[in-house]
């Protein structure tokens, strides 16, 4: 059905000029757009108070989309005011001639989906109606101010002014009484400019802040020009860092550095001030490990009780009831050195609360102050409520509000189901908040362009997300939320705990921009994966399936750089394998041994014994290290030995074998069976029970004792009692649905995989051979053995497939898959609690199969 326009967009920021732009000039649709400013700016248009000004440096807080924009504009303050980024989005909007789209002055009050004619009819505040078939929602996140708390509003003879809509004309403070109420981010930035301008300023403060110089000051013509002419090589790698600047990245743990070192870093970052660099350029656990954010906040308590003169106004200034940046961390100028002024008072509302605003002024629990000018800068109904008030309704009559009456529910903060054709720039749950909101807005606008230009190229109707997308969103959402610091903050915006009964929930996605955008790469690639398009979807993507805190590591990666595998030479994976170690617990305190073995290459090959610290004689555990027969060593299992050693009772030997491409097929696992022979030989000597021997292995190392365990038998033995497959490559040339769905990982592709089989093998005549595709050979009378599967690895359903071969003969085999992991997760054991799930199944296999007669 004809529609009056293709897509209405609301709001007129950075969201609704860059949203109107795209969609117009790229796709060529027909663009209905409304703000209810006078003109665009959106946040910047309202936010005229004294002081307002971004906190990310002005040049990375701007677009990046346009080279033409960036040469053009030149940026006065390394921070820019309120007045400039205003006056930057109306000559973006002129630039980019979007203004003659929107219409100003015009609130949007009701969206309502038409489920028979597949479109959105939308109501403004005028009367006026209009049909579209996509919404492209780009209110901002912050602009509905939080309702004001306090009676009496309406008997006060002075004047209140609200932050979130200060006027357009000059506000004269000269001679007067000031009250501020709110200490967040713009309590912050106007306290310091109301002292400068006023007779006498009471603070009302109810919960104190952390805050750090931001380090502003005018930037040189040069400087100006520099950034403007080489804004490319200036934002190099912004979206690579976790907030979306190119912040550098922070030292590993806060921990690892001494009181002195620690202090020097801080000191570093602290005293020329420069916004967010302090959080994410010092170390990467502080807003993860307490123990490691206790330090930030020690030392930002220390800067407030040198810079405040009274102590006890100092004391009040010092925040104890939340993690630093678990509220949103605001930057300051000046702002202690305010509380130094006579004529400035700070009052407590949290012991006394402020009860009533009065004719003369506010009155707490404690006492009445006689005021001027009340100054309400209290915050926002933050990420949701500008949805909320849009009257938005999706399929069936169901509104936002009841979709959303526990919290909200998306699928990558785009969009929800049930709202077909919507889309939320930045809405909740995206990468919003944590990230730079130039950036992150530019990354969504052009994702919500993306959707539709794929209903458009698929001749389709509508978009959106399936059930199952949202609630696996959601469940990695929070998942990744509760592993910051950010829950233990009792009243943060982040989680919705600002409002009195708004419902408390995920309303960010914490796991930084690199891991969001490769999420959203992963989803494009896999054809709008999660996304049902006239009602059928692709599956949702792996990596929203993943457990959180591989999630967190995938991302962690992405940060640092990491190449993907398949684009490592054998040398870079030797290395990447190795820094595997630091995703591991601390190494247990358990015996170890170094000692040789004789490979049939005539060479003597290392290994290792750990022994637990246990008398008598042990069940005996030979592992092999993974690496893809071409990387791998001692050291990468190291910790993971250990474990065994202890969960298991067992004394376990790692066992090392020659690495492909220098030593291709046989070498390793004619090594391998050397290991088993020698082991049986002469483990006895070490307390091992040489009747009572394991064969384990992970990943290439689990493919290896799989043969292993099939020469054993062929070979003249020796007896295993079980062998352990964790997620063992099986066959170089299967064609599985595993294959095919993790076929770009995350982590192992199949292009990794396949590169790695291609080394080990050489000669592709041996590709059936039995001794290098164990599903070839015969596999009655083998050992008991346990196949562990991860359910999103390219090789999963090989090795199932060889655990029901097994199984079909005779072999008393068990395979468990365990969610949510990817390939090599058994290794990540510090970062990743349920790689635990691998130990505690082997535990369970082993215990019977490894009992003696006299314990059974
Ligand atoms: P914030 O960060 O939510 O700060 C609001 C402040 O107002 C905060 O200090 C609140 O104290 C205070 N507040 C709110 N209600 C009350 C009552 N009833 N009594 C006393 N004090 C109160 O909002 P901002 O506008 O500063 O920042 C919002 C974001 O906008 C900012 O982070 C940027 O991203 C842009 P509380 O902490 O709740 O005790």
């Amino acid at each position: 059905m004809q529609t009056d326009h293709d897509v209405v967009v609301i709001g007129a920021g950075f969201a609704g000029i860059y949203s109107v732009h795209k969609l117009r000039d790229g796709l060529g649709l027909r663009v209905q757009a409304f703000d209810a400013g006078e003109g665009p700016g959106g946040t910047w248009h309202w936010n005229r108070y004294p002081g307002a000004r971004c906190d990310f440096d002005s040049v990375f807080y701007s677009y990046s989309f346009s080279d033409e924009l960036q040469r053009e504009w030149r940026w006065s303050e390394r921070f820019a005011a309120q007045p400039e980024i205003l006056a930057y989005l109306e000559w973006c909007a002129d630039k980019l001639d979007v203004r003659k789209e929107f219409r100003f002055r015009t609130r949007v009050t009701s969206i309502v989906w038409d489920d028979a004619n597949e479109l959105w009819t939308v109501g403004t505040d005028d009367g006026r109606t209009c049909t579209t078939r996509f919404v492209v929602a780009g209110g901002g996140n912050v602009t509905v101010p939080k309702k004001n708390e306090f009676p009496g509003e309406e008997t006060f003879r002075g004047e209140i002014h609200r932050t979130s809509s200060w006027p357009h004309e000059p506000v004269d403070l000269t001679g007067k009484r000031v009250g501020v109420i709110g200490t967040g981010s713009t309590g912050l930035q106007v306290i310091p400019e109301v002292a400068r301008a006023c007779a006498h300023l009471t603070v009302f403060q109810r919960t104190a802040n952390f805050a750090a110089p931001l380090g502003n000051r005018p930037l040189t013509e040069e400087e100006s020009r520099h950034q403007a002419e080489n804004h490319a090589e200036v934002r190099a790698g912004s979206r690579d860092n976790f907030l979306g600047a190119p912040y550098g990245i922070g030292r590993p743990s806060a921990l690892l550095d001494s009181p002195e070192e620690r202090k020097k870093l801080y000191d570093e970052f602290y005293y020329p001030g420069g916004g967010f660099r302090l959080v994410v350029g010092t170390y990467q656990d502080l807003l993860v490990n307490k123990e490691a954010n206790d330090t930030i906040a020690d030392y930002l308590r220390d800067r407030i009780r040198e810079r405040v003169n009274d102590p006890a106004t100092a004391e009040l200034l010092c925040p104890t009831d939340h993690p630093y940046g678990t509220k949103r961390a605001p930057f300051e100028t000046d702002y202690y050195e305010t509380f130094n002024l006579d004529h400035v008072d700070l009052v407590d509302v949290r012991t006394a609360p402020i009860e009533a605003i009065t004719e003369t002024g506010l009155r707490t629990a404690a006492a009445e102050y006689d005021l001027d000018v009340i100054i309400l800068a209290t915050g926002f109904d933050a990420l949701t409520g500008t949805l909320l008030r849009m009257g938005i309704v999706g399929r069936d009559g169901l509104t936002l509000e009841q979709a959303w009456e526990d919290g909200p529910k998306t699928y990558l903060g785009l969009q929800l189901d049930g709202f077909p054709n919507l889309f939320t720039i930045t809405g909740p749950q995206s990468a919003v908040a944590l990230y730079n909101n130039a950036m992150a807005i530019e990354d969504h606008v052009e994702l919500a362009h993306d959707a539709i230009k794929h209903v458009l190229d698929h001749d389709a109707r509508v978009i959106e997300p399936t059930a199952d997308a949202v609630q696996a969103w959601g469940r990695l959402a929070e998942g990744i939320l509760n592993m910051t610091l950010i829950p233990q903050s009792p009243n943060s915006w982040y989680m919705g705990r600002n409002i009195p009964g708004k419902p408390r929930g995920t309303y960010i996605f914490a796991g930084g921009a690199p891991l969001y955008r490769a999420i959203c790469q992963e989803m494009i690639d896999k054809g709008f994966a999660g996304f049902a398009l006239d009602g059928s979807a692709p599956p949702v993507p792996p990596m929203v399936r993943l457990d959180p805190p591989v999630a967190v590591v995938i991302g962690a990666l992405a940060m640092q750089g990491v190449k993907p595998l398949e684009q490592c030479t054998v040398e870079e994976t030797r290395e990447l394998l190795e820094t595997m170690t630091l995703l591991q617990a601390p190494p247990r305190d358990t015996h170890v041994q170094e000692v040789t073995y004789p490979s049939p290459s005539g060479q003597r090959l290392s290994a290792r014994i750990y022994r637990p610290d246990v008398d008598g004689t042990l069940p005996v555990v030979t592992f092999f290290h993974p690496g893809g027969w071409i990387a791998g060593s001692l050291d990468v299992v190291d910790e993971r030995c250990r474990a065994l050693a202890h969960e298991l009772q067992a004394v376990v030997v790692s066992a090392s074998y020659r690495l492909a491409p220098e030593h291709p097929f046989p070498a390793a696992t004619d090594d391998n069976l050397a290991a088993l022979r020698w082991v049986a030989e002469t483990i006895g000597e070490h307390g091992g029970d040489p009747d009572r021997i394991v064969v384990m292995g992970e990943s290439a190392g689990a493919h290896l004792a799989a043969v292993a365990a099939q020469r054993a038998r062929d070979e003249d033995g020796p007896q295993l009692a079980a062998q352990v497959l964790i997620y063992p490559p099986i066959d170089p040339d299967t064609d599985t649905p595993s294959r095919a769905e993790f076929a770009a990982g995350p982590f192992l592709s199949v292009a990794a995989a396949d590169a790695m089989w291609g080394a080990y093998l050489g000669d592709p005549a041996n590709r059936t051979a039995p001794h290098a595709n164990p599903g070839k050979a015969d596999l009655a009378g083998l050992a008991p053995a346990l196949v562990l599967t991860a359910e999103l690895d390219p090789t999963r359903d090989e090795a199932e497939a060889y655990g029901a071969a097994l199984q079909a003969a005779g072999v008393d085999a068990e395979v468990r898959r365990i969610d949510g992991m990817i390939h090599g997760t058994f290794l990540m054991s510090g970062l990743v609690p349920r790689s635990l799930e691998f130990t505690a199944a082997i535990t369970d296999f082993l215990e019977a199969r490894l009992a003696t007669p006299a314990e059974v």
